[in-house]
């Protein structure tokens, strides 16, 4: 297990030195993980989370009702055409949300796991062209699963101007996601 966790935190090391696009979003509420901006903005990239080198298992947790509903406030300080989907897990590992990398065609649905919410990113003053931004917020209201303790509430970035079409006509989706992430304990 130990040998297995290092060779994990190797490549994700590596991985993060070769990448160069940054994070676009910052989760305001509730309380993310780890914020927008960590790991010189290379954090968001790692899915299911944006959490590498985080200790999911062990973070706080913000206390909230089971079943309630919830206010989500993102802040997107860089803007592209997409859309913010939020879904939960219960696996500390968020095996059951991981992004869906390829889909057959440009028409294909991008298909989220246990989604919560499904919304257009914003584009102010109608704009969706790639740029940076300040002041807009990206806000909506969520309704828990009514099931009691700890969720991990994702926030996720798809970014439809980063879709790769392949050779095949396929296209693969491995540079269209940021990942954010809050961990809630339910109560009843
Ligand atoms: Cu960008």
């Amino acid at each position: 297990m130990r040998k297995v966790k290092a060779i994990t935190i190797f490549i994700m090391a590596v991985w993060l030195s070769l990448s160069t696009a940054q994070a676009h979003i910052d989760l305001i509420k509730p309380k993310p993980m780890m914020d927008g901006y960590a790991l010189d903005r290379q954090a968001l990239k790692v899915a299911p989370f944006g959490t590498p080198f985080f200790d999911v298992v062990a973070a706080e947790a913000t206390q909230v009702k089971a079943g309630s509903e919830i206010e989500v406030e993102i802040d997107v300080y860089i803007i592209h055409p997409g859309e913010i989907i939020i879904s939960y897990t219960r696996d500390m590992e968020g095996r059951d949300v991981m992004p869906v990398m390829k889909i057959d065609s440009m028409d294909s649905e991008v298909v989220h796991k246990n989604m919560l919410h499904r919304g257009t990113s914003p584009c102010p003053e109608d704009n969706c062209k790639a740029r940076r931004a300040q002041g807009v917020k990206y806000k909506t209201r969520v309704k828990l699963p009514d099931m009691e303790g700890d969720l991990i509430l994702v926030v996720r970035q798809l970014m439809t101007d980063k879709l790769d079409q392949q050779q095949d006509g396929s296209v693969s989706l491995k540079r269209v996601y940021y990942h954010q992430a809050a961990k809630l304990h339910l109560v009843k």
